[in-house]
């Protein structure tokens, strides 16, 4: 292991907590912290050892009775030497410690430097690495699979692998490079091509899941679209269960974007409720109809509403053809089923002849349902396999498609006869783009940007 200086930080969340854990990581991690502990000598402990004692102030005065957990390299998040100091979650005593450990010679440590470290020692790739800031920023069950997947090798196993294989037929048709003029094929161009093949088999399917990776990771922005009064601020509050947005028989109430989340069966939706669509009256409401139609070329998935009660069968036709040419998916949703009769009901089915979600959002009526089809909608597009690998991050969605452009113009070379200096220079483009991606190949730049993001004493 190089020298690494050591290292520390608050490891849980700044405030007041019942207990808060700093952690010390680098050379004589374990020794620079029992010059100011107090119990058993913790540079003789065994590694993976918690032991009660006291830290101490210059003055011998106690700062906090606490638990060190001894971590020995390389068997620790970093590989280096780790003290986990579990205090009193105070931030006085936090700040007291950390003072003690800087006039130790420990520095401060940066976003991510542990992380940063735990790479490049080898821990994980860089895939795995920047699993670990999605897995802490989690908040639904769909972004937290998404996350440990990746950290537990997710594709990147897969693609260091076939980058290998990749080496070394580049290695090869370099080879044929030496020999010029001679024509003489050392890399076997079936195998080649089955190779290249294979990896843009492996390809693919990632870079489909990137729209559905960013759904789990942003929310699927929803947006309830329709005529004034048909119900759109009633709907968002009986959804998110709270008196959100104004709600009145005023047609042309709401006039600005109201936006919240919900979160159904673990997925997270941007709700987001809009000024009703039709011939604006005044210069403010024209300003949130033009936003709502900003919303709706943005939106995911949409939610046209309408008051089935008042609707007639010609503007519902017409509704019909604008929602179907806007090409966004949406569900239809029939409200005011309270104030409908049977026939009326009939008639409207019968004219779109798809189906009609029917609900009264005033009297909360049928909205289970909505919230499952919502989910549907979601699950139904196939990439959101959740547990099989899924994209979220765009640094890693750029190079998956780098990888493929470069694999198939190198393709295309093969089938056109180049020679073996076009086809190295293809293929290294390739070798390039997986390497920054699993992080075989780096810059201080690169990681220092993918570092920066993460949170102090990660
Ligand atoms: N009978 C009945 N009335 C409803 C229902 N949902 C909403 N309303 C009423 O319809 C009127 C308009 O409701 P809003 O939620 O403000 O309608 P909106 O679509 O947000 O209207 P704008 O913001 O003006 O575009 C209010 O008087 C609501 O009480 C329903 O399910 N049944
Ligand atoms: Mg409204």
């Amino acid at each position: 292991m190089l020298h690494s200086e050591p290292i520390a930080a608050l490891a849980t969340a700044p405030g007041i907590g019942a207990i808060a854990v700093i952690r010390v990581s680098g050379d004589d991690a374990i020794a620079i912290t029992n010059r100011f502990f107090r119990g058993k000598d913790l540079t003789q402990q065994p590694s993976h050892t918690a032991h009660f004692g006291t830290l101490r102030n210059s003055d011998d005065t106690i700062i906090d009775e606490v638990l060190a957990t001894v971590f020995r390299a390389p068997r620790s998040f970093t590989k280096e030497d780790v003290v986990e100091i579990s205090c009193h979650g105070s931030e006085f005593i936090v700040r007291q410690i950390l003072q003690r450990l800087v006039a130790e010679g420990v520095r401060l440590a940066r976003p991510g430097e542990f992380t940063q470290r735990a790479f490049l020692n080898g821990q994980f790739d860089l895939v795995q690495a920047e699993a670990v800031a999605d897995l802490i920023a989690s908040d639904s069950d769909a972004s937290h699979r998404a996350a440990l997947t990746q950290l537990r090798g997710g594709f990147s196993k897969q693609l260091i692998d076939l980058r290998q294989q990749l080496i070394d037929f580049v290695a090869l048709v370099e080879l044929e490079l030496d020999f010029g003029e001679e024509d003489v094929e050392f890399a076997h161009r079936d195998q080649l091509r089955q190779l290249m093949l294979s990896i843009r088999r492996v390809l693919h399917p990632l870079i489909e899941s990137f729209a559905a990776g960013n759904v789990i990771k942003n929310g699927v922005a929803t947006v309830i679209v329709g005529k004034p009064n048909a119900g759109k601020s009633t709907l968002l509050n009986a959804l998110l269960n709270e008196e959100k947005a104004i709600v009145s028989d005023i047609p042309g109430t709401t006039r600005d974007v109201i936006e919240d989340e919900l979160f159904i069966d673990g997925i997270r939706f941007r709700l987001i409720d809009t000024a009703g669509l039709r011939s604006a009256t005044d210069k403010i409401e024209a300003i949130g109809i033009e936003r709502t139609q900003q919303k709706m070329r943005d939106a995911a998935l949409v939610i046209y509403l309408f008051d089935a009660a008042l609707i007639s069968a010609d503007e519902w036709q017409t509704a019909l053809t604008e929602v179907r040419e806007s090409g966004k998916p949406y569900l239809l949703v029939g409200n005011k089923v309270d104030a409908l009769d049977d026939a009326k009901q009939r008639q409207l089915t019968t004219i779109a002849d798809e189906e009609i979600h029917w609900i009264s959002a005033a009297q909360q009526t049928n909205l289970d349902a909505l919230r499952a089809a919502l989910s549907d909608r979601v699950r139904t597009d196939a990439a959101v396999q959740i547990g099989s690998a899924v994209v979220t991050n765009v640094r890693h969605h750029d190079h998956l498609t780098g990888t493929d452009n470069a694999l198939a113009r190198a393709l295309a070379g093969l089938d056109a006869g180049v020679t073996p200096d076009w086809l190295a220079m293809d293929l290294r483009v390739a070798l390039q783009h997986l390497g920054e991606l699993t992080g075989q190949i780096t810059t201080d730049d690169l990681l220092d940007s993918i570092f920066s993001k993460f949170c102090i004493g990660k």
